[in-house]
């Protein structure tokens, strides 16, 4: 008989994840539940039955510019596949913007929306980044927008009716590069009949929205991000007519293809300041710390789809006389896949409650100085453990991992972006130095540690959630010893972010797996994890200093001839 391998199934992405499951039961009260889980329930058919097919079958779809009409005129459309209109269509319906501000779940409407995004997001071709642009947008149209730009953009960006919701964008990446966004070099002029935007816009992610938030620096303002303003803008007139903007090219991607990304020329775009003529990057911090949420839960929803398929797949695939999921070494490979992921997901949706506790004004001050730092800890390590679970992911499935039309390709391409969108690696951990130096940041994010510690009441969790704090302020010990030489703090500073967020993420495993013990959990399944997640390592700081030889290790590869 002919051998033919099975493809991975999808599964019910709701019913089928244990963690997912537990947190919604120990986390949302009962008549919240009653009411969302049904409906988790069905747009997790809904994903399983429909999108997941779709979206194999439309991978390839790519956006296109027409930059000229049949008679000569310069029109710029970018022409999006239907299922992007789609995937516009669901996010209303499921409410992935409205629901994170017009929600009856106050503090939880946070978590709604992210558990519809968690669930939609490998299934929709990163739809994700319009929405989460525009949620950001929201988020800092609402922090600083005057009254008279609240009423003209918010009726839109949270429309409820699907079709018609506006999304905004956000430009802010120019040649000189995405991170150091203060040198930028976009003009801003005041006619005497408004302000109009000159200079180029070089990776502008989904140009199709209806309106965006970008930095411009006013005429005689000084060099850097305090001479930036940031500015509303419309994309067309009342006629539909792109106003003074061209669309110069789409990027060729490693991944998110069906994603416009354009390069733009902005040439007299008309634009309304959001607030006051300067302070720009600070101003529009609002939106980032939203999008790296986002891409925070992005990158768990790839890891929880990479795993869902490899396990689905082991299942079937039989090997030397068994299926592999009998195997211990690919078993073994696959517990330690989970075990990162049940890390990330618990970093990110604690996050995701403290953003929904800050959004209703209800976060102790406390918390709110711990979750300037979450946001640049969470996106960066979730990010990595996302690229490097993608890689093992595809490997899971050996050469048809490698091969286009099982569509798992697509998860590694799309998942590489995470760790670079929205701030890299370096720049974030950076970022983290500065919440500290600037925010006092890290005594308030050991102060919710030890809260967390605490609340840990299961002995051997309570061992691992001490040890890790342990760490965490061993860590915290070395930054405040080295508070003056500043070349070792930035030469350290990715193992410090990547050391203080996985110390983090050890003790909420650890309160847990603690919480399942006295509950309807799965406490083995949890504390197995959390043994496994300590094991692969939390603690970065012990290679601290090695970077004293970075020049030496770096300088001698030219040889004479
Ligand atoms: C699926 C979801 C993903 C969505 C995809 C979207 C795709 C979009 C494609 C892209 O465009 S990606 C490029 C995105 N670019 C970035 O994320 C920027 C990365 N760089 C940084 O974040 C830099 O740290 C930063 C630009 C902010 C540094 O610029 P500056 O001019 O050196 O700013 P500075 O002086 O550090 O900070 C200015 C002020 O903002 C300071 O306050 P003060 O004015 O009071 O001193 C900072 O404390 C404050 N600040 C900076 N970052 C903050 C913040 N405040 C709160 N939260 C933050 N995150």
């Amino acid at each position: 008989m002919t051998f033919y391998q099975s493809p991975p199934k999808m599964g019910h992405p709701y019913l089928t994840d244990r963690l997912l499951g537990e947190y919604v039961q120990r986390h949302l009260p009962r008549e919240m539940r009653e009411v969302v889980e049904p409906e988790y329930i069905t747009l997790g058919e809904q994903v399983r039955d429909e999108l997941f097919p779709y979206a194999l079958a439309n991978r390839l779809e790519k956006p296109e510019l027409v930059q000229w009409d049949a008679w000569g005129h310069r029109v710029d459309n970018i022409r999006v596949p239907a299922a992007w209109e789609k995937y516009a269509k669901i996010a209303t319906e499921q409410g992935l913007i409205w629901r994170g501000y017009d929600s009856p779940y106050g503090e939880l409407a946070r978590t709604d929306q992210f558990l519809r995004a968690y669930l939609l997001d490998r299934v929709t071709h990163t739809y994700n980044c319009p929405l989460a642009m525009t949620d950001g947008t929201t988020r800092t149209l609402l922090t600083h927008g005057s009254d008279e730009l609240k009423k003209r953009a918010l009726p839109h960006l949270l429309n409820r009716t699907p079709g018609a919701a506006w999304t905004a964008g956000q430009w802010m990446t120019e040649r000189t590069g995405g991170s150091d966004v203060g040198i930028s070099e976009t003009k801003a002029v005041n006619t005497g009949d408004g302000w109009k935007l000159y200079g180029t816009k070089w990776f502008t992610s989904a140009t199709t929205s209806e309106l965006a938030l970008t930095l411009a620096r006013p005429e005689g303002n000084p060099p850097g991000g305090r001479g930036l303003a940031l500015f509303y803008v419309e994309q067309r007139d009342s006629k539909g007519q792109l106003q003074g903007i061209r669309v110069n090219r789409l990027k060729e991607k490693l991944g998110t293809w069906m994603l416009p990304t354009a390069e733009l020329t902005l040439d007299g775009v008309p634009a309304v300041p959001v607030a006051g003529l300067d302070n720009g990057v600070r101003n529009i911090t609002p939106l980032l710390n939203v999008t790296r949420t986002w891409n925070s839960v992005c990158a768990v929803a790839s890891m929880r789809h990479g795993i869902r398929l490899a396990k689905d797949y082991a299942q079937h695939r039989v090997a030397f006389g068994s299926p592999i999921s009998k195997q211990p070494l690919h078993m073994d490979t696959l517990a330690g896949m989970q075990a990162e992921f049940e890390a990330a997901f618990h970093l990110t949706f604690t996050q995701v409650r403290l953003l929904g506790k800050s959004d209703q004004g209800t976060l102790s001050e406390n918390d709110s100085k711990a979750l300037r730092l979450l946001f640049p800890l969470v996106k960066l390590s979730t990010a990595r453990m996302a690229v490097a679970n993608a890689s093992e992911s595809l490997e899971a499935f050996g050469g048809a991992g490698y091969v286009e039309d099982t569509g798992l390709p697509q998860l590694l391409r799309d998942t590489q972006v995470l760790s670079i969108w929205e701030g890299t690696t370096n720049v974030l951990s950076l970022d983290g130095l500065r919440a500290i130096a600037k925010e006092d940041a890290l005594s308030a994010y050991l102060t919710l540690m030890k809260q967390w510690v605490d609340e840990t009441t299961e002995p051997e969790a309570q061992t691992y959630a001490q040890q890790a704090l342990s760490v965490a302020k061993t860590a915290a010990g070395w930054l405040q010893a080295h508070a003056t030489d500043r070349g070792s703090l930035e030469a350290g500073a990715r193992r410090f972010a990547l050391t203080m967020s996985r110390t983090m993420a050890l003790v909420l495993m650890a309160n847990h797996a603690s919480w399942a013990t006295t509950t309807q959990g799965t406490p083995g399944a949890s504390m197995a994890a959390m043994r496994r997640f300590a094991a692969h390592g939390v603690d970065l700081m012990a290679s601290q200093g090695i970077s004293q030889e970075d020049s030496a290790i770096l300088s001698q590869d030219t040889r004479n001839s």
